[in-house]
């Protein structure tokens, strides 16, 4: 079909027409040997832009946090993490499966845990305990909605990790929406970080690519386990140019995500679909749909067919949009026009659906996910 309006993720954006230069002409060298000018420059500005001492590129956010994890535990460890986190829902269970770390879920709403909550997964010390390593937040939260961490909040959980000698790991695969959102500096986000990835390849607009972020020594050790898992890399620079044309040119420009987020949402909300616009905080707008006699699947697979529309089915009752770089303000009245229609094929003009409260569960956002309502 002709004029699909791709919502499912941002990691459908493609490189920009400044990213594909800069990738032709990059210099490059066996990464290897360290002699990858472009990939030393992509490491260092990250790190730069971060406030850390410095980064190793990595092909993935998958990558990244398992790298980070691997630097900082050994197997039997247990890490502290909130219920719906990628890495646990989404990382093909490498925490258990290559790490062999054990994952203590803490449910969050909208993908904050409480600070008591964590306190009290952190294990005691004792023979018969796992180790508890680490706490690991999600900046912004996916399943949450893309809804922020903020600095304050990162400050107290960083306090419980100081009591208890813990690392604090940050998968901010989109660090860069939640910085632009609440207009601090990335670097405030990473401050209390030990570890902390954030992705390339998402809003940001690259073809690939993660960096992984932290003190020198602890990179070294991140530079070995990539090896371990395969992901050494010889001529990169080609790819990192693309990295360092997103860093310079494509993080601010992410507010336009953000408010086409919020026009979306809304828009829904009008149509009588339950969006909480409170946790619509930046380029992720979670819709539930239960009370329509279809699950999101098959309203996804049929907005799809019907209008060109993709989104993806978060759950059997969410449905999830992303908004991006290639979706501007008449994409999202495209998209409406869409949701109406399949809502009508589907309720004809009956919205007493749309009257219903929302199911108690879906509330609180992340904690209703995967959940069979
Ligand atoms: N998220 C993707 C996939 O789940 C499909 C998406 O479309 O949202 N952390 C977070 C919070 C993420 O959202 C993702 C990817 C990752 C890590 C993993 O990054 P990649 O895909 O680069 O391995």
């Amino acid at each position: 079909m002709d004029n699909v309006i791709d919502l499912r993720s941002d990691t459908v954006t493609k490189p920009t027409p400044a990213m594909r230069r800069a990738m032709a002409e990059a210099a490059v060298g066996d990464d290897y040997y360290r002699e990858d000018p472009t990939v030393r420059e992509l490491e260092q500005t990250a790190a730069a832009v971060m406030g850390k001492e410095a980064a190793v590129f990595v092909a993935s956010g998958t990558m990244g946090n398992l790298v980070s994890i691997l630097a900082q535990t050994v197997p039997g460890d247990e890490v502290v993490l909130e219920s719906f986190a990628h890495m646990y829902r989404y990382e093909a269970g490498h925490l258990s499966a290559v790490a062999g770390v054990g994952p203590n879920r803490v449910p969050g709403i909208n993908g904050t845990m409480a600070v008591s909550d964590i306190e009290r997964a952190v294990r005691p010390l004792g023979v018969v305990y796992p180790r508890t390593r680490l706490i690991c937040l999600e900046n912004t939260h996916n399943a949450g909605g893309g809804t922020v961490l903020t600095p304050a909040y990162m400050a107290d959980v960083a306090e419980v990790a100081a009591r208890h000698g813990l690392g604090i790991h940050v998968d901010g695969a989109r660090v860069f929406n939640s910085a632009v959102a609440q207009g601090v500096p990335p670097s405030e986000l990473a401050r209390h970080a030990t570890s902390l990835t954030f992705c390339l390849s998402k809003g940001l607009c690259c073809p690939f690519g993660a960096l992984v972020l932290g003190t020198a020594e602890f990179i070294d050790v991140c530079r070995r386990k990539r090896q371990m898992v395969g992901g050494g890399m010889r001529q990169a620079g080609i790819m990192a140019a693309a990295g360092i044309v997103a860093l310079r040119e494509m993080v601010d420009r992410l507010t336009e995500d953000h408010a086409t987020a919020r026009k979306l949402g809304s828009g829904l909300v009008d149509l009588g679909l339950h969006v909480d616009l409170g946790t619509v905080q930046t380029n992720i707008v979670m819709a539930d749909l239960s009370g329509l006699p279809v699950g999101a699947a098959a309203f996804s697979q049929l907005l799809a067919e019907r209008s060109g529309v993709l989104t993806l089915a978060d759950t059997e009752t969410r449905l999830r949009f992303v908004t991006h770089h290639g979706i501007d303000e008449a994409d999202i009245e495209r998209a409406l026009l869409g949701v109406k229609e399949a809502l009508r094929d589907l309720v004809g003009v009956n919205t007493a659906w749309a009257r219903r409260e929302p199911v108690e569960e879906a509330r609180c956002g992340s904690c209703s996910a995967d959940r069979t309502v």
